[in-house]
């Protein structure tokens, strides 16, 4: 037996790992207790790794579509000449712009893949480039460019007093505020060097359950919340005056903004008790160092831009970013060297930029373009539609947001072409399906994670180089998904350029060339972070924060006028009673969004090891709730938003709060399938309504706090139907 390093990527979190390997085959995966940066951390998922590269159900060759709808394997070389045939075919009739790539959450995980995919999407001409960022977290993007961005960075969990997250779970999620490396191992620590926590979570989450102060908020008003905590910190003068006078516009305009919403009101709109409105204030402004963090609990809700823009307001009023002469936390590693000053990037526009769609005036944002419109793009005849789609590790039946059109759309193209290890539910309505390589057979760099967004990337300049640990089994047929956009673009003679550089195209090169034209003009040479097995922090104390430059004082903005009167129009919006937004609308639940520790969005669903307590995705319910209605453990209900129904399976969880229900995403089938809702789960992206109820800028629907009515609909398992 053999053990090599390598890093997990069965989800983005990268743990470094050991691997067994045993005649060719990887056995057994232990945390690496010698990687400086998960100091031997793994999760039950990245133990699977071995389970899910040899599982039964998995390509080892790439599948077309026959004409009767099975699939036969294809060779990928024979796929991708026919899919080149047809892409050229099809830009020849209808010009680039029919052709779209959506870029799912395994494009973060494999960073060749998408730098390929989208040279090649650019040699093509099409600006159709959608990903799974337009509908998780497209907030936080819009926030920053209307707040203006601080040069310095954010200060970092790792010597905070202070930490306030907002409907984000990092203990579950690996993501969210506190760094997703090992993140209970961070946790711990801090809360034993006395770290006050601060959560605003509709649910008791794993977070919320070690939080000192937990806000129970209804779900879908945390603007109205975060308002309150605002207010407070202006009444009792909590804020950073020094900073704010240096580096904040927009003051007295947010104090305006902020005036009416009161603890009483607050209290009134939120549920949250106005002495905990006032707590939470207290708790986080009275500390010395620590941020406000939000997850996709809020961003999925409606207005998601302004929660995330009052979650930079209270980090800007409280003067939470780094200064002068501090030390760089992070100053890269496998990404260019960056400079760090101590002072802001002015406000830019944060929509309006790029590609206009064609559908209810939407267009591109500094969160891509809207995917919550994309089946629209696909299903409005005229010049510009989209008419064939390429899924990069991702899986739009399961995860986009109104299922019923996403089905429809799907079903319209002239070719849908998906890269996924199974017969994903998008897989099973595709033209091809390219097999890729998993992670341990490919080489990959850990450079993703070292700059996430506001303090979740890497707190330490930690880099880890991972070889391929195994080869694929013999006589499979199993590319990378960059050599799968690579041979199309090589079929169709574009030069592709990954970071500026001319990739070579006569001869394919090797996924380690590939790497090193990724990270040219690293700080650190690929060359030196390869001699670190274990992977290794390369710190340099020399690198600090460096002065303003002279003359220049561009300022934070806390009081942009989109974002003042969307708090105006909240201010003036009716109370409502219930589940629904609007006066007189009749539903008694907001269903929630939430992550399952077992499984990673749709991945994992079909492992052993992880489906042993759940082969669905459980409705969370009050106890409360459950005996107003009823209903027990393992009963089938019907769940109904205005948009469709779901069948869903009851589990009484106390920590979720009464009138809410909390459901994980991406299960379930079809239509025709609701009566497998036991072994196949519910698919809560049914009750969104893709083109009502959106974000006008992004285009995100509301995916959390949807209103949703409930009834019992069968006890006998399985047997649920018409
Ligand atoms: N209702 C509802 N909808 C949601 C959300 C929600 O909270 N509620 N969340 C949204 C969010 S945040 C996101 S990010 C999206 C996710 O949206 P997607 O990324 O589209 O969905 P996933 O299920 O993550 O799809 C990943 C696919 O990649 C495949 N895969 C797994 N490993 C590999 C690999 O190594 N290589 C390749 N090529 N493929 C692989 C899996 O089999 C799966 O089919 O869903 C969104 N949709
Ligand atoms: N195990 C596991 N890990 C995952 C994933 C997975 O499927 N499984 N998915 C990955 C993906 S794609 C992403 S984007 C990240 C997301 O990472 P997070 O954003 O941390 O996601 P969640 O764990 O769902 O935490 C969101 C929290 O928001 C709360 N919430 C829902 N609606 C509201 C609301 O209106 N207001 C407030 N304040 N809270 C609300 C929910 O109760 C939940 O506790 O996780 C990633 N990590
Ligand atoms: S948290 Fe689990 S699934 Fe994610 S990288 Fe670490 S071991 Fe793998
Ligand atoms: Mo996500």
């Amino acid at each position: 037996m053999e053990t090599k390093t390598s890093f997990c990527r069965f989800c983005h979190a990268f743990c470094g790992i050991k691997v067994d390997i045993e005649n060719g085959r990887a056995v057994k995966i232990t945390g690496d207790s010698e990687n400086p940066m998960y100091h031997g951390y793994t999760c039950l998922k990245g133990r699977q790794l071995p389970a899910q590269h040899y599982h039964p159900d998995r390509l080892f060759h790439s599948q077309k579509r026959q004409a009767d709808g099975s699939y036969s394997d294809i060779a990928s070389e024979t796929a991708m000449d026919e899919i080149a045939g047809e892409v050229t075919k099809i830009v020849r009739e209808h010009g680039p712009r029919a052709v779209a790539l959506y870029s799912g959450t395994f494009g973060f995980h494999y960073p060749l893949s998408g730098a390929a995919a989208g040279a090649w999407l650019k040699s093509l001409g099409s600006p159709m480039s959608f990903s799974s960022g337009a509908i998780d977290q497209p907030g936080k993007a819009v926030a920053w460019n209307l707040h203006g961005k601080w040069g310095g960075g954010p200060q970092m969990f790792g010597d905070a007093d202070v930490w306030m997250l907002v409907g984000a779970n990092p203990v579950v999620s690996m993501w969210g505020g506190i760094p997703h490396f090992n993140p209970w191992k961070r946790l711990t620590d801090a809360k034993r060097r006395g770290l006050k926590l601060v959560v605003i979570d509709p649910r008791r989450s794993e977070c919320a359950e070690r939080s000192d102060l937990h806000l129970q908020v209804k779900p879908g008003e945390d603007p109205a919340l975060l308002a309150g905590i605002i207010r407070v910190i202006y009444e009792e003068g909590l804020y950073d005056g020094d900073f704010i006078s240096a580096n904040v516009a927009g003051f007295e305009e947010l104090k305006e903004a902020v005036s009416e919403f009161t603890p009483e009101y607050v209290e009134q709109r939120t549920g949250v008790p106005a002495g905990h409105v006032v707590k939470a204030a207290r708790i986080f402004a009275s500390g010395r160092r620590g941020c406000v963090t939000a997850g996709t609990g809020p961003n999925m809700s409606p207005r998601g831009n302004l929660t995330e823009y009052l979650v930079q307001a209270i980090n800007s009023l409280c003067g939470r970013w780094l200064r002068e002469g501090e030390q760089v936390p992070n100053p890269y590693v496998l990404l260019p060297q960056k400079e760090f000053r101590a002072q802001a990037t002015p406000p830019a526009p944060a929509w309006g930029i790029g590609e206009k769609l064609r559908v209810r005036n939407l267009g591109g944002t500094v969160a891509g373009l809207p995917t919550g419109a994309i089946q629209d793009e696909i299903l409005m005849p005229g010049e510009g539609q989209i008419r064939a789609l390429f899924s990069l590790g991702g899986n739009p039946v399961a995860a986009w947001p109104d299922q019923l059109k996403t089905l429809e759309a799907l079903e319209s193209l002239d070719l849908l072409v998906t890269v996924d290890i199974k017969m994903s539910e998008t897989a099973k309505r595709a033209d091809y399906v390219i097999a890729p390589k998993l992670s341990l057979e490919a080489p990959s760099v850990t450079r993703p994670n070292e700059n996430v967004g506001a303090s979740t990337g890497y707190p330490e300049p930690y880099a880890m180089y991972a070889p391929t640990v195994v080869s694929p089994p013999s006589g499979s047929d199993v590319i990378e998904e960059w050599e799968f956009f690579w041979g199309l673009g090589k079929r169709m003679g574009f030069q592709l350029r990954v970071a500026g550089t001319e990739v070579n195209m006569e001869t394919r090169p090797s996924s380690d060339e590939m790497l090193e034209y990724l990270c040219a003009g690293s700080r650190i040479p690929l060359s030196e972070v390869k001699k670190y097995p274990h992977g290794h922090i390369f710190e340099d104390s020399a690198i600090k924060v460096m002065p303003r430059v002279a003359g220049m004082a561009p300022q934070l903005d806390i009081g942009n006028d989109v974002m003042v009167g969307e708090l105006g129009d909240i201010r003036a919006e009716p109370l409502t009673e219930g589940g629904g937004y609007r006066p007189g609308e009749e539903f008694t639940h907001r269903l929630v969004s939430r992550r399952m520790v077992e499984v990673y969005n749709s991945s994992g669903q079909d492992l052993t090891e992880l489906t042993k307590k759940y082969t669905y995705n459980p409705a969370y319910m009050n106890p409360v709730d459950c005996r107003a209605l009823g209903l027990k453990d393992g009963d089938i209900i019907e769940i109904s938003s205005a948009r469709a129904s779901i069948p869903g399976v009851v589990e009484e969880a106390a920590d979720v709060a009464s009138g809410v229900i909390s459901m994980a995403h991406a299960w379930g089938g079809p239509p025709d399938e609701d009566g497998m809702v036991l072994t196949k789960g519910s698919h809560t992206g049914r009750l969104m309504f893709n083109d009502r109820d959106y974000d006008p800028y992004t285009g995100i629907p509301m995916m959390s706090a949807i209103p949703v009515n409930v009834k019992l609909l069968n006890n006998a398992p399985g047997s649920m139907g018409s």
